[in-house]
């Protein structure tokens, strides 16, 4: 690795870059564009990992990023190849997953011309990136390619190298930097100071871990300030694994089908620390019929991105910091003084414990949707209920595993029954929410750190999206487990239909194979499972295959059962104003 500059070509100053980077695996689909770099990555320790499609290549580098808190890589085409990656790139902008994306360029001697595969790449970008670097002459290959890198954990996010394809040749003097990490801190002392005040005044004190806490490693001091402190901890929306779910003070998950003991104790705060989340709106909206957020109470919110403080909810006191600087400068504040919430310890303590066993109690009960549509469709089914097929996989998951979810009814359902110790844990598809995430995001989580058990909840219309990347298990023996929840419908929206159009269903009926059959002819195992009994066997030796480099699909075939909609707060029932459309209310 060369420090002073050197004689090198433009792709070896990527290479090197890359390397010096710790690259080790590049995700995408092989194309002419970047044949020179791709030439020399077995030399720099690069694995290329091809894929079916690109979309396939982005979601698996946000899954890569997301299981080992490194970059996660992937190249494609010029023009197709990248218009591929869109989807992922604006999925993984709101997972905030440090991934570089490369993108060849049509050569800059003919750029304009409409010649072939081109189209402008900074613009389809530049609202999902957190930075786009164009290589705009190839002596500033190195420079640029490390800025990709830098900013892309500097603030957490997709960042674009874009690089014309004629700058890949040539001989340039080039500098490889190193890693460039500028930490944010713990934020400003009189922030911190009034948080401190502010929580040794609280009386009935609860934190949120948000992604934040999972993104900074500050899972211990997580739990060393909740236990100083005696609060409760929700999970925000969708992080199942910002705080471990075996702990007295953790009360489960906020939003939607999250837990309602969390919700409960929310309500009941007079002080809310908002530790490494944005309070993302649809995180926060009420659920189970719980208007949940407490008004009143102080909220402390702590971001490393200034500009979320304070823009969902209102809060009292923001603090621009790294989660973990900041909650071990506010576990130093606290440790020696007086809590007011020292005095009624004991009872909070009980009372967490109440909510918590009264929500399992209620979960237990929960065995199927009560709903007359879900009470019409399961009468007669011998199909599994959803929720009861969701706690047997809960229970049959092994320890320490990986777990993606997609977007669909069953898989937001799942929120309920999943439970983790560790971070890094829970990879759902976050606020872009599209279907066909979860697959490719494992797939690329496993990849990142082979030894965990991995496993993705795909409902069978998502899957329809995202099953090409079997290829990609059985050639690269990649071994994950998918959940397939073959319900025979695009169930989150036919929610809709029953709910507010009088069950006038479109597009929402599917005619699946048999996804079990599909698996085996892509060279993977396929299992369906047809009862409760055979989902912990199954799922057992899914996961031994996966030592193997094997994937299997579980194919569960569940009733066409319905949980409580996504989107209540969004629609509203139709008004009709012309003659022809009258029947449709
Ligand atoms: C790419 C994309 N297309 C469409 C949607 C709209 N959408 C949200 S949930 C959903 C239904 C999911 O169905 P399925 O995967 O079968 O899961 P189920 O709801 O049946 O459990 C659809 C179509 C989306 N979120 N993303
Ligand atoms: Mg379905």
């Amino acid at each position: 690795m060369a420090n002073q500059p050197q004689t090198m070509g433009p792709s070896e100053a990527l290479v090197e870059t890359l390397a010096a980077n710790g690259v080790t695996h590049v995700f995408g689909i092989v194309g002419s564009a970047f044949m020179d770099a791709l030439d020399i990555f077995p030399a720099a320790g690069i694995k290329f990992v091809p894929v079916a499609h690109e979309q396939g290549a982005i979601h698996m580098a946000d899954g890569y990023a997301r299981a080992s808190g490194r970059h996660g890589v992937c190249i494609a085409q010029n023009g197709p190849g990248v218009t591929n990656f869109v989807t992922g790139v604006a999925a993984a902008y709101w997972t905030h997953s440090p991934v570089v994306f490369i993108t060849p360029e049509t050569g800059s001697t003919t750029l304009g011309l409409g010649g072939f595969q081109e189209t402008e790449q900074l613009p389809i970008f530049s609202k999902i990136t957190k930075y786009q670097g164009h290589v705009n002459n190839p002596r500033r290959m190195a420079e640029i390619a490390a800025r990709c890198f830098d900013r892309a954990m500097l603030e957490m996010g997709p960042t674009q190298l874009n690089i014309p394809r004629d700058f890949f040749y040539g001989e340039i003097e080039a500098t490889i930097a190193q890693p460039m990490r500028v930490h944010h801190g713990p934020g400003d002392s009189a922030s911190l100071d009034a948080a401190a005040n502010t929580l040794a005044a609280a009386s009935f004190p609860v934190i949120i871990a948000g992604g934040g806490v999972i993104l900074a490693g500050a899972s211990a001091e997580a739990v060393e300030l909740a236990d100083l402190l005696g609060a409760a901890v929700c999970n925000s929306y969708l992080h199942n694994d910002s705080f471990p779910a075996s702990h007295l003070l953790a009360a489960g998950p906020l939003g939607y089908q999250g837990s309602k003991a969390a919700m409960k104790l929310l309500a009941e705060a007079d002080v809310v620390l908002a530790l490494g989340t944005r309070l993302g709106p649809f995180g926060t909206l009420p659920q189970h019929g719980l208007d949940y957020w407490p008004k009143q109470a102080k909220i402390i919110q702590i971001d490393s991105d200034p500009r979320m403080l304070g823009l969902v909810k209102p809060i009292s006191i923001g603090i621009h910091g790294d989660a973990r600087a900041a909650a071990r400068a506010l576990i130093d504040r606290l440790r020696a003084r007086r809590l007011k919430g020292s005095e009624n310890r004991a009872e909070r303590l009980s009372r967490i414990a109440a909510e918590k066993s009264a929500w399992e109690a209620e979960l237990a009960d929960w065995t199927h949707e009560r709903d007359p549509y879900s009470l019409e469709v399961a009468a007669h089914s011998k199909r599994m209920h959803p929720r009861e097929t969701l706690r047997a996989l809960e229970k049959a998951i092994p320890e320490g595993s990986m777990v993606s979810t997609d977007i669909g009814n069953i898989c937001s359902v799942a929120n309920s029954y999943l439970r983790f110790d560790r971070p890094r844990s829970m990879f759902a598809a976050m606020s872009f929410g599209n279907c066909g995430y979860a697959f490719p995001v494992i797939c690329g989580a496993k990849v990142a750190a082979p030894d965990r058990p991995a496993f993705a909840y795909v409902g069978d219309g998502a899957w329809g999206i995202s099953f090409n990347e079997l290829l990609t298990c059985a050639r690269e023996k990649i071994g994950v487990t998918v959940v397939v929840f073959n319900n025979e419908q695009w169930g989150a929206e036919k929610k809709n239909h029953v709910d507010f159009y009088s069950r006038r269903y479109q597009g929402v009926n599917l005619v699946n194979p048999s996804w079990a059959t599909v698996a085996r002819a892509f060279g993977c195992d396929g299992v369906t499972v047809e009862r409760l009994v055979d989902i912990a066997p199954a799922l057992r030796a899914a996961a031994a295959a996966q030592t193997a480099g094997k994937t299997t699909v579980l194919e569960m075939m569940v009733t066409q059962e319905l949980g409580d909609p996504f989107r209540r707060d969004a629609l509203s029932k139709p008004v009709r104003y012309l003659e022809k459309y009258k029947a449709y209310t």
